[in-house]
C-alpha cells in the first residue's frame, strides 16, 4: 500500500445527500443495492469524475437515474469505481449492485458471519467490502436500510436508526427496513441478522424521553448479559449528568458475537461486542471481566456524541474521538468505583503498554501525518496517550472550564466532522488560556523524560527544584520542542501535613499544578519552614518519566503519608524499582540478590493498613513487573535476568512476615453471595494477592490447592489456578486442576481462553513446547480471534522468558504464526506481531534472534499491507 499523508487532505468533489441499501441476505451470494444520491460540491471541478473506493468487490449492475450505465461511462476494478460525465450542479442518483460472500469473510471486516449470525464491521475501511463508496469518515449521510432474509435462520434483522417496519417477502423470507436520521460516516453503519436472544429494558432520558435497550446474546446466554444492561443504564445516567450528552434513538441495541477483531464497535444504535466484553456471572468472570464490560459498555456509548454526533475528518484525527472517549470512561470508572485505584490500573496499563510503544519503533505522534495501514493506528497511543492528552487539558483549564469546553465543542461541532485543531480550539475560547505550545503533545512522539533535583535552605526557609525535560527521538522526529507539562504537586512535612510556600519563583502554579514549559526551569519556594518531601506528578498528571532522586526515606514517607493515593503507590514502585534493577543485573551477574528490608517493610506496612482500602492494598503489593524492569533498564536487556531478580525480591518480601499475608487471607473473606461491585473485588483482589505471597513463603501448592478447590467464583478460582501453574508448574496438584478447570468450562469459549492464558504465560524455556502442545488440543482454533489471542498473544505479549528464549525458538514460532495467521486475518496476525515492538532494547544475542525472525516474515513474499507496514516499520 502506499502511504497517506495528513498535508494531502482535500474534500470530496461530491456530497452525498443520501443512501438507501437493501441487503439480500445469503451466506455465500449476498445481493447489495446501494442507491447514493450525490450533487457536485460548489466550486467543484466540473470534469472531476466520482471516484468510489472498493476492496475486493465485483461490480453487478450500474444505473445512472434509474437507468443502466454506458460502459464507457466508467471503470471498476476490485478496489475502486471511477464514474465520469457527471452532472455539473444538480444532484443524481447512483445504484450499484455488488455481490458479496459473508461465509468467506475471514478478514472480519465488512459483513460477515460468526456462529451462522450475518454481522459487519466497518470501521476503519470495511464499508467498502460490502458496496463502492466515498468510504472516509468525512462523507455524512442519511440512511436507510432494508433487510431481506430467511425467516427460520435469521429472524432477527437489525441495523442502525429506528426501525421503520416489516413483513413477510415471498417464500419463506422476510424484511425489515431501518431509518437512521442521523447523518453518519459509512464506517459506523451496521447490520445484523440471526437467530439471537434478547434482554430488555428501557431507559428514561433526562428530557423524559423513553428508550428500548436490547442486548442480544446467543439463546441460553441471556441470564449473562444483565451485568451489562446494568452497566449500559449507568453509564447513559452518567453521561447525562457528567456531560449533559443524552441518547438520540428510540432503541439502542448492543450484539454480542463470539469472533470479533477488537472489544466492541460503536456503530450508530447498534453496537457490536466481542462477547467477552458482554457475558459475565459469577462462576465465569473475573471482577477483571465486570470492570472491562462496565468500561467498555460505557465507552462505545459515550461514543454516541464523541465519535458519532462529532465524528473525525479523516483518520488523522482519530484521537479526537478515541483519546476523548477513553478519558470519558477512565472518569466513569472513577466515578462508579475508587477514583485512586483506578488512576493506578490505567497508569499501570500506560505504562506497559503505551510507553514501551512510544520507546521503540512503532512510536508515533497521539496525532499522526501520515500511516500506510490505518488499522496498525488503533494503538495505546491514540487511545490511552490520547486520553492522558485529553486529561491533561483538563487539568490545565479546571473541571468546570473543561465542562464548558465540551458544551462548546458540542455546539459547534455537532453533525460535523472535526479536527484536533477544532477540539483545543474549544477549550481555548472556554478558558482563555493559549494551548499552542501544549498542542506539542498531539504532534511529538515519545515520552518526555523530567529529571528534578531539589535542595532545601534551612536557613532562608527555601526550596529549590530543578527540572530539566528532553524528549527522546522518535521515528521521523529527531529533534524535539520543550512542552507545556503540567505537574501537580505536595510539598509534604514531616508530620504529614503540607507546606503552604509564601512564594514560588521561576514557574506558574496555579491551584496544585506546577506547569513545566521551558527545558530548564528552577523554581524557588520561599516560607518553607522545614525541610518538605517533594510529591510531584500526583495522580500522574503527565504522562512523563519521571527522574527524581529522592532517599529510600522519603519515598517510604510519601507512601505512608500522601493525600494523594496515587502518589502513594507511585513512591512504593519508586522505591521497588532501584532494588528491582540492582537484582536483576545482580542475577546476571551471578552475584547475590540483597533486597531493601526497607522496601519489604513499607509494602508489609500498607498490606497491613486496615485503615486503607483492600483495593488499593492489594495494587500495593504488586510489584513492578518484569516488563517495568525491562522498561528502567531500557536497553541490553536479558529477560531470564529480570525475572530472577524480580524472583528474588518477591520471595524476600514473601518470607519477611508470613503471618500478615496469612491473616490477609483470613480477615479478607467475603461472605454471602457474589458481588461485582469495587469494595467486594478489591477485598479479592487483596486475599489473592495474599495467596501469591503465601504460596511462594511456604514453597508447596497445599495452599493454592486448597483455595482451588473452595473457590466459589472465577476470580479466586482463576487467582489459584494461576498461582498453582505460574509457581508450582509441575506439582501434580497443578495438573489436576488444570483438567478439572477443563472439564469443567470444556463448552464455554470464554473460560477456555483463561485455561489457554494461564498456561501461556507460566514462565520459563518450557512454554514454548507448552504452547505448541496446546495449539494441538481439540478446544484449539485458528478461526477464533480470541482463542488466538488467548494463547499466541499472551504468550508473545505477557510471557517474557518463555517468548524471549535465548535460543530465538519463540521469535520464530512467532513468525511462522504470524504467516499462518495473515492471509485470513491480517489485522489479528499484525496485532500479535507488535508483541515484538521492543525488539531493539534485547541484549544482542536475542536482538539477533528477533531481526531474524523480522526478516523471515519481511521476506516471506505476499504479505497483507497490515502486516508488512508493521514488520517494516520495526526493520526501520
Ligand atoms: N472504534 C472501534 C475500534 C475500531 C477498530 C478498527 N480497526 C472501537 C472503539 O474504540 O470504541
Ligand atoms: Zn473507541
Amino acid at each position: 500500500g502506499r502511504i497517506i499523508h495528513l498535508a494531502d487532505y482535500r474534500r470530496t468533489d461530491f456530497v452525498l445527500e443520501r443512501v438507501d441499501l437493501t441487503f439480500e441476505l445469503d451466506p455465500t451470494e449476498t445481493r447489495v443495492e446501494a442507491r447514493l444520491i450525490f450533487h457536485r460540491r460548489e466550486g467543484a471541478d466540473p470534469a472531476a469524475p466520482l471516484v468510489l473506493d472498493g476492496d475486493e468487490l465485483t461490480l453487478a449492475g450500474l444505473l445512472f437515474d434509474q437507468v443502466e450505465m454506458e460502459p464507457s461511462r466508467y471503470d471498476a476494478t476490485p478496489d475502486s469505481l471511477t464514474i465520469r460525465d457527471l452532472p455539473a450542479s444538480e444532484p443524481f442518483e447512483i445504484t450499484i449492485t455488488t455481490v458479496i460472500n459473508p461465509e468467506a469473510n475471514t478478514q472480519l471486516m465488512g459483513l460477515y458471519r460468526t456462529n451462522g449470525v450475518y454481522c459487519t464491521q466497518c470501521e476503519a475501511e470495511g464499508f467498502r467490502r460490502i458496496t463502492y463508496f466515498p468510504d472516509r469518515p468525512d462523507v455524512l449521510a442519511v440512511y436507510t436500510v432494508n433487510i431481506i432474509a430467511d425467516k427460520a435462520s435469521c429472524p432477527l434483522l437489525l441495523s442502525n436508526g429506528n426501525f421503520l417496519g416489516g413483513a413477510g417477502y415471498g417464500e419463506g423470507k422476510h424484511f425489515a427496513a431501518w431509518f437512521d436520521p442521523h447523518p453518519k460516516p459509512s464506517y459506523l453503519f451496521a447490520l445484523v441478522a440471526g437467530d439471537l436472544g434478547v434482554v430488555e429494558d428501557t431507559f428514561v432520558t433526562m428530557s423524559g424521553r423513553e428508550v428500548a435497550l436490547r442486548i442480544y446474546v446467543e439463546h441460553g446466554k441471556e441470564p449473562r448479559a444483565a451485568y451489562a444492561m446494568d452497566a449500559l443504564k449507568r453509564s447513559m445516567r452518567w453521561d447525562e449528568e457528567a456531560f449533559g450528552c443524552e441518547y438520540d434513538l428510540d432503541i439502542f441495541m448492543v450484539v454480542a458475537v463470539s469472533d470479533f477483531n477488537m472489544g466492541a464497535m460503536e456503530n450508530k444504535g447498534l453496537n457490536v461486542f466481542n462477547d467477552k466484553y458482554v457475558l459475565a456471572d459469577p462462576e465465569t468472570a473475573t471482577d477483571q471481566d465486570y470492570a472491562n464490560i462496565e468500561a467498555i459498555i460505557a465507552h462505545e456509548y459515550f461514543h454516541n456524541w464523541t465519535g458519532n454526533r462529532v465524528t473525525c475528518r479523516d483518520w488523522f484525527q482519530l484521537c479526537l474521538k478515541e483519546g476523548l472517549t477513553v478519558y470519558r470512561d477512565h472518569e466513569f470508572s472513577a466515578d462508579q468505583r475508587s477514583r485512586a485505584v483506578k488512576r493506578i490500573a490505567e497508569v499501570r496499563h500506560l505504562k506497559s503498554e503505551q510507553f514501551p510503544e512510544d520507546a521503540g519503533p512503532l512510536a508515533h505522534p497521539v496525532r499522526p501525518v501520515k500511516y500506510r495501514e490505518i488499522n496498525n493506528f488503533y494503538t495505546t497511543t491514540v487511545y490511552e496517550k490520547g486520553s492522558e492528552v485529553t486529561r491533561m487539558i483538563a487539568t490545565l483549564v479546571g473541571r468546570e472550564t473543561f465542562r464548558k469546553g465540551m458544551d462548546l465543542y458540542f455546539e459547534r461541532h455537532d453533525g460535523d466532522a472535526a479536527t484536533i485543531e477544532d477540539f483545543v480550539k474549544c477549550f481555548e475560547a472556554a478558558s482563555g488560556r493559549d494551548l499552542t505550545q501544549f498542542s506539542l503533545w498531539y504532534h511529538q512522539a515519545g515520552t518526555p523524560l523530567v529529571t528534578v533535583s531539589s535542595a532545601y535552605d534551612a536557613g532562608k526557609g527555601v526550596l529549590t527544584l530543578s527540572l530539566e525535560q528532553t524528549i527522546p527521538p522518535t521515528p521521523g522526529q529527531a529533534v524535539k520542542e520543550p512542552m507545556h507539562i503540567p505537574l501537580r504537586f505536595g510539598l509534604l512535612l514531616a508530620d504529614g501535613s503540607e507546606a503552604v510556600p509564601s512564594a514560588v519563583e521561576g514557574a506558574e502554579v496555579t491551584g496544585d499544578v506546577l506547569h513545566l514549559t521551558a527545558r530548564r526551569q528552577t523554581v524557588t519556594f520561599s516560607g518553607i519552614a522545614s525541610r518538605p518531601v517533594v510529591s510531584l506528578n500526583r495522580g500522574f498528571s503527565a504522562p512523563i518519566n519521571l527522574h527524581f532522586e529522592q532517599a529510600p526515606a522519603d519515598l517510604a514517607h510519601i507512601a505512608r503519608n500522601d493525600s494523594d493515593l496515587f502518589a502513594r503507590w507511585q513512591a512504593l514502585t519508586d522505591l521497588a524499582l532501584p532494588n528491582l534493577v540492582a537484582a536483576a543485573r545482580n542475577a546476571r551477574a551471578g552475584t547475590p540478590v540483597e533486597p531493601d528490608a526497607m522496601l519489604a517493610d513499607t509494602l508489609l506496612a500498607i498490606a497491613a493498613d486496615e485503615t486503607l482500602e483492600p483495593a488499593f492494598r492489594a495494587q500495593a503489593l504488586a510489584l513492578p513487573s518484569e516488563s517495568d524492569i525491562a522498561r528502567e533498564l531500557a536497553s541490553n536487556n536479558d529477560p531470564d535476568a529480570i525475572r530472577a531478580g524480580r524472583e528474588a525480591v518477591f520471595a524476600f518480601v514473601a518470607g519477611r512476615d508470613p503471618a500478615v499475608f496469612a491473616a490477609l487471607t483470613e480477615r479478607h473473606r467475603t461472605e454471602g453471595p457474589f458481588a461485582p461491585d469495587a469494595a467486594s473485588a478489591g477485598r479479592r483482589a487483596l486475599r489473592n494477592a495474599a495467596l501469591a505471597y503465601l504460596a511462594v513463603a511456604e514453597g508447596t501448592p497445599a495452599r493454592a490447592a486448597g483455595a482451588f478447590a473452595a473457590a466459589d467464583n472465577m476470580t479466586d478460582l482463576s487467582a489459584a489456578l494461576g498461582v498453582l501453574a505460574h509457581r508450582f508448574p509441575d506439582a501434580p496438584e497443578t495438573a489436576e486442576a488444570l483438567e478439572a478447570f477443563r472439564a469443567r468450562f470444556a463448552d464455554n469459549a470464554l473460560v477456555l481462553d483463561k485455561w489457554f492464558s494461564i498456561q501461556a504465560t507460566i514462565p520459563g524455556a518450557g512454554a514454548l513446547d507448552r504452547v505448541k502442545r496446546l495449539m494441538g488440543s481439540p478446544h484449539f482454533t485458528m478461526a477464533n480471534p480470541n482463542r488466538v489471542r488467548a494463547l499466541v498473544g499472551t504468550f508473545a505479549f505477557a510471557n517474557p522468558t518463555g517468548f524471549n528464549r535465548a535460543d530465538g525458538a519463540g521469535y520464530r514460532f512467532l513468525a511462522e504464526q504470524i504467516l499462518a495467521i495473515d492471509p485470513k486475518n491480517p489485522q489479528l496476525a499484525a496485532r500479535i506481531l507488535t508483541a515484538m515492538r521492543s525488539w531493539r532494547a534485547l541484549e544482542e544475542v536475542r536482538a539477533d534472534h528477533a531481526l531474524n525472525a523480522l526478516r523471515s516474515i519481511s521476506n516471506a513474499g505476499k504479505l497483507s499491507s497490515d502486516v508488512a507496514d508493521i514488520v517494516e516499520r520495526m526493520l526501520k
